[in-house]
């Protein structure tokens, strides 16, 4: 049953969000029964399903970029990138399965991932200053779930969604950024042993770090600045792939070591 637009309310889209999440019900694009839902409000739902999370206990642990990759916005027919948040019932311990039917339709992508030592806060932070906050550096993988129909969904659908967060896994080798050249930091994605993509640092924005930059100034015009100790995950390096129970995806990493989801 839709929604008449004339009820549509930033609370009742985080509710809807939320519900879909928690039952593991795949829906139509909110922007569906409510056109009028722009990019602002679209962040507004975001917070708004944020602040839930954190009212039942859940904690911010950082910030995740979205389609900050080529092969990402093709996939997604949206070229612009994102932010969304972190928060620690997200976090997949290495070597922990992952659950398939407490998702709905899971896919897995690499990620360069920053942990901050120093609070970066725009306007105006660039490549250079986003590194210099930069603490250390990890590979990773997402595991994201839209709660959309096949992950058929607009810009404001997909921020307001949290940018499909799920599940997320850090590697366990840490990394001086500042010895590594991350735009050549390069990345195979298998399945089964089997290598599906490839990818370098640089398919994220040039390098990583301009992800970083990017959500420390676009957090900025919301008055949100990134934390000392937040993770920071840049963006999928390649296209996402499904995983199934039974299924092993991995990703290894030339410098920053590999990491794995065993699905159960
Ligand atoms: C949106 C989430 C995008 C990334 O790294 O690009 C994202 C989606 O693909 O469903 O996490
Ligand atoms: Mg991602």
């Amino acid at each position: 049953m839709s929604t008449p637009a004339s009820t549509w309310t930033v609370e009742a889209a985080a509710k809807i969000l939320l519900e879909a999440e928690a039952t593991r019900t795949d829906r139509h694009p909110i922007t569906d029964d409510w056109p009028a839902l722009d990019l602002q409000t679209a962040y507004q739902v975001q917070a708004a399903l944020i602040a839930d999370k954190v009212a039942h206990g859940a904690k911010i642990v950082g910030v995740k970029l979205g389609l900050t990759s080529a092969a990402k916005q093709r996939r997604m027919g949206i070229s612009s990138p994102l932010t969304a948040w972190l928060t620690d019932d997200m976090v997949l311990e290495p070597g922990a399965p992952l659950k398939i039917n407490d998702l709905i339709h899971p896919r897995v992508e690499p990620e360069i991932v920053f942990v901050l030592d120093k609070r970066l806060a725009g306007p105006g932070v660039t490549r250079e200053s986003a590194l210099a906050a930069v603490g250390s550096v990890y590979c990773g993988l997402e595991v994201i779930d839209s709660r959309y129909t096949d992950f058929k969904f607009t810009l404001p659908d997909v921020v307001a969604d949290n940018a499909s967060s799920a599940k997320f896994v850090v590697g366990e080798l840490k990394c001086d950024a500042g010895e590594l050249d991350l735009a050549l930091e390069a990345c195979a994605l298998s399945v089964n042993g089997n290598v599906v993509d490839s990818a370098t640092g640089a398919a994220v924005q040039g390098h990583p770090a301009e992800a970083l930059a990017l959500a420390a100034n676009a957090l900025a015009e919301r008055g949100i600045a990134l934390e000392s100790g937040w993770i920071v995950l840049t963006g999928g390096m390649t296209d996402a792939v499904f995983i199934e129970p039974g299924n092993q995806i991995a990703a290894e990493f030339t410098h920053l070591g590999s990491v794995a989801i065993a699905g159960a």
